[in-house]
């Protein structure tokens, strides 16, 4: 049975409410394998994709945070899961993950393939895994990387798990570059959301947070 709309259903927030809300961010806690993350029975929002298409700045932007997310000097090597709490006054409601990027040319094979199969299983075993947020450089589009990542976490999205194709680095395209870029990565999307953002310009991050927020306080029947 479907719930009639009423005052138990989240009202959509207000842009204020969702970037306040992503600016209570902090830190958790990092772990270098699966069984080093803790169970949580919060929702959690993954930032996953390439090496260096963007995710720690994103979730710095998103946060209003300069270092809350490091971006590696060494881009590829991190082999660590970070969990940042949100919520405000100290009450936790969600939370985020930056993942490790992946697709580094200077990081050798075993190292590679370890890693993927780290995040298939994150991806595939994370209980409390409520989003994945893709982060993809328009100017290259999906790797072959990227659509492994979607197939792999397909059968949840099929279930439930909510999916943002994230376009960063929008500042690098012209308007009918970006109006392209939004058309093609509809297409592979498969029915997720698709949206540009760019953190040199700030663009999206109103709407991506508003999407977080939604997406961290689902209505209850
Ligand atoms: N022009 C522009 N550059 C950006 C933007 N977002 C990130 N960058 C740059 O892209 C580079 C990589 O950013 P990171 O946030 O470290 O990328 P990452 O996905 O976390 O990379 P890994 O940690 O290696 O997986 C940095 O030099 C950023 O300054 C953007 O919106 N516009
Ligand atoms: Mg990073």
């Amino acid at each position: 049975m479907t719930p009639a709309p009423g005052p138990q259903s989240p009202a959509a927030p207000d842009s204020k409410t969702a970037t306040g809300w992503l600016h209570t961010a902090r830190f958790m806690t990092t772990a270098p394998t699966l069984e080093f993350l803790p169970a949580l029975d919060l929702p959690e929002i993954a930032f996953v994709g390439r090496s260096n298409a963007g995710k720690s700045t994103c979730i710095n932007v998103l946060t209003q945070q300069k270092r809350l997310a490091f971006a590696s000097k060494t881009p590829g090597r991190t082999q660590s899961i970070n969990l940042f709490e949100l919520g405000k006054q100290g009450v936790t409601d969600a939370i985020l993950a930056d993942l490790p990027g992946y697709g580094y040319a200077a990081v050798p094979k075993a190292d590679k393939l370890r890693w993927q199969r780290v995040m298939a299983n994150y991806l595939v075993t994370r209980e409390n895994l409520k989003a994945v947020v893709l982060l993809v450089d328009p100017r290259h589009g999906l790797t072959e990387l990227d659509d492994i990542l979607l197939e792999v976490i397909r059968p949840r999205v099929e279930q439930g798990l909510k999916f943002l194709l994230l376009l960063t680095k929008a500042d690098k395209l012209n308007r009918s570059e970006a109006a392209k870029a939004l058309s093609i990565a509809r297409l592979q999307a498969g029915g997720g959301e698709v949206k540009l953002f760019s953190a040199l310009k700030k663009q999206g991050v109103e709407e991506v947070s508003m999407l977080l927020w939604q997406w961290a306080h689902p209505s209850t029947p």
